[in-house]
């Protein structure tokens, strides 16, 4: 078929390492509290996992990423960078970086084109969809990280693939999702079965 495929790719957790970021700079802000290494990493939310450990820590998790330079600091996730400019550059394939900036306005939405612009190009700025709600958003597959992505919509027109992080590799398989390992997983494989639907 000639219909060109329509491609979601998550930022936090798919191609910036927010886990990663978080952690080093939880540790060098509160180098007297306790933290979760990425192994011990359970649940999407970061903030939920650090008040169970203590109440305190919620909040001084949710200070990390609410602080200037947080989400332009990020480093790439491995192979992320490099996907996402194969896909652009492919045939019969319309690729946008959808993510969901944080509630505390006032560096996440800016960072995000910066990093974007930085480590993606200024071309990359047309693809740039930011949203709460993934669900309003037509494509053919999402990739990402969050296990449970919902919304107003209850049928989104895109599949989700798991891209599998530091708290999700845990969870037990489910057969109606299919999951990206890393990027030096099969993703031209998952777009090319797709393409072929
Ligand atoms: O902007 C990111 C970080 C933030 O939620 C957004 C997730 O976006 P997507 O990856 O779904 O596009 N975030 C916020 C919290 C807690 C807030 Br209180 C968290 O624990 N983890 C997290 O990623």
């Amino acid at each position: 078929n000639n219909r060109r495929l329509r491609v979601l790719v998550d930022m936090d957790g798919v191609i910036a390492d927010f886990e990663g970021g978080f952690l080093k700079k939880f540790k060098a802000r509160y180098p007297n509290e306790p933290y979760l290494s990425l192994e011990d990493r359970r649940g999407f939310w970061v903030s939920t996992q650090y008040g169970d450990l203590r109440s305190d820590l919620c909040d001084k998790a949710i200070s990390i990423w609410e602080s200037k330079n947080f989400f332009i600091e990020l480093d790439p996730v491995p192979g992320g960078v490099e996907a996402v400019k194969e896909m652009f550059k492919m045939e019969n394939t319309d690729v946008f970086i959808c993510t969901s900036p944080i509630k505390h306005y006032s560096y996440c939405p800016y960072e995000k084109y910066a990093w974007v612009e930085k480590h993606l190009g200024p071309e990359f700025l047309e693809q740039i969809i930011l949203t709460r709600d993934k669900t309003i958003v037509t494509g053919d597959i999402l990739i990402d990280d969050k296990p449970d992505i919902l919304g107003v919509e209850p049928n989104p027109s895109w599949e989700h693939i798991l891209f599998t992080a530091c708290h999700n590799k845990h969870l037990p398989p489910n057969p109606s999702q299919r999951r990206l390992l890393s990027w030096a997983d099969d993703w031209r494989g998952m777009l090319a079965s797709k393409r072929q639907q």
